[in-house]
């Protein structure tokens, strides 16, 4: 890659023919993103089973609401979560390389498991691939010292009109037990700007949900620059009572990205608080050194593909994926002919999932499980079953130790 690409300066020269061969490759594209053949210029060393860890790079807001005594605050301390990971979720990367990169396509059973520790105390992270045919990422990220859980799944649907439109399908969940609270989140379409410019990043769509047992709703709407006006990865949120969408108890509004100031009621008059994206430092998650990491852990898995797409030797990269294709397509073999299924680590298959039946009719969700598989929950037992593997084959290892996701 040049250094004008590195910098988000668009294509070099060298890279426009394979940049206006992928642009017209897409104008008939739909379907499975992982079927998307991007130009090796614009491949990410990073699994989309990673992309997980975006909902708790801020720790201590990620456990704040559990804190906090009065439930009302308490579910404007989850929007206010919520609203502060789409930056990592949606912007990290075109800030970091400048532009968004084709991840790549997590295998069966992949894994990403780390941890952050700061001072919000130990929060863990559990990320797996749940389904190849759609492809599911399924994760839990919990803090038991504050009694915080997280956990959801998510597939995408794309289609081309204009530009890459992407459809987020499946929901998250926030809990805090000893509140007896539970929100349910839905996940933002988006679509691709600057790819005519060779310099590709998110802009989020439409309208998401934070519904919670406790009776708050928080509906987001996204809006992006447009033609004539308005700002870059602008939102406007707004608090109310379940089914009371007219009696706003909070406004948040701003640019996701950077800062965005939250009211109370609906006059912009009675700013309570803001928020600066680009002030607030992430913390690193911890994962463990790749040769102690299991083989179906992600980074260790793409190790040498990883090498490959860095130092642009193609050849490589084919030879390495196609091993991983191959040791898939054998598992799927032995699977079929012995009559099973792959089992997951982590989660399972629930039927008539007890959240979605309370809080999904009050914000309209559907689940659409033909398209994720069914409905994936975190396995307690399975967890607990992997934690003893773990601690009786290795001795757990230190956090010095662990190397940085970033
Ligand atoms: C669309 C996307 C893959 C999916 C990414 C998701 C929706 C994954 C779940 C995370 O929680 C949130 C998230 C953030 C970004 C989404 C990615 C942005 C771009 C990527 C496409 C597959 C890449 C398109 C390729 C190219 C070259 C046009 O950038």
């Amino acid at each position: 890659m040049s250094s004008s690409e590195k910098e988000g300066g668009g294509v070099s020269a060298q890279n426009r023919g394979s940049w206006s061969a992928f642009l017209k490759s897409i104008a008939s594209f739909s379907g499975d993103l992982s079927s998307l053949t991007a130009p090796p210029f614009i491949l990410s060393l990073t699994s989309l089973v990673e992309f997980s860890s975006y909902w708790a790079e801020h720790p201590s807001i990620f456990v704040a609401p559990a804190k906090e005594n009065d439930p009302e605050k308490r579910a404007l301390l989850v929007l206010k979560w919520f609203l502060s990971t789409l930056k990592q979720q949606y912007a990290s990367r075109s800030d970091k390389f400048g532009n968004e990169k084709k991840p790549l396509n997590p295998f069966l059973g992949e894994l990403f498991l780390g941890k952050w520790v700061d001072e919000a105390g130990t929060t863990e992270l559990v990320s797996e691939q749940v389904s190849h045919h759609p492809p599911v990422t399924a994760y839990q990220i919990a803090n038991k010292e504050h009694g915080v859980y997280l956990q959801g799944y998510n597939a995408q649907k794309a289609s081309f009109s204009r530009t890459i439109n992407v459809k987020q399908i499946g929901h998250a969940v926030y809990s805090i037990p000893a509140y007896g609270e539970t929100y349910l989140i839905t996940l933002p379409n988006l679509h691709i700007e600057g790819l005519i410019f060779g310099a590709p990043f998110v802009e989020l769509n439409d309208k998401t949900y934070i519904t919670s047992n406790t009776g708050y709703t928080a509906k987001i709407d996204y809006s992006g620059k447009g033609w004539l006006s308005g700002k870059k990865n602008s939102f406007t949120a707004t608090m109310y009572r379940t089914r009371k969408e007219k009696d706003v108890l909070y406004t948040v509004t701003g640019q996701w990205n950077k800062t965005w100031d939250i009211y109370e009621g609906s006059k912009k008059s009675n700013v309570i608080d803001t928020y600066d994206a680009e002030a607030l430092p992430t913390t690193p998650l911890t994962i463990a050194p790749t040769e102690q990491q299991d083989p179906l852990e992600s980074r260790r898995a793409w190790q040498k593909v990883a090498e490959g797409i860095a130092v642009g030797d193609m050849d490589l990269v084919g030879a390495e994926k196609t091993k991983i294709e191959e040791s898939q397509r054998e598992l799927r073999r032995q699977e079929k002919s012995d009559g099973r299924l792959w089992e997951r680590r982590y989660f399972s298959l629930v039927e008539n999932d007890s959240i979605l039946a309370k809080l999904a009719p009050a914000i309209g969700l559907a689940p659409e499980e033909d398209k994720t598989g069914g409905v994936w929950r975190f396995d307690e037992k399975k967890a607990a079953g992997q934690a003893t593997k773990t601690t009786t084959a290795a001795p757990p290892t230190s956090t010095e130790k662990h190397s940085e996701l970033k």
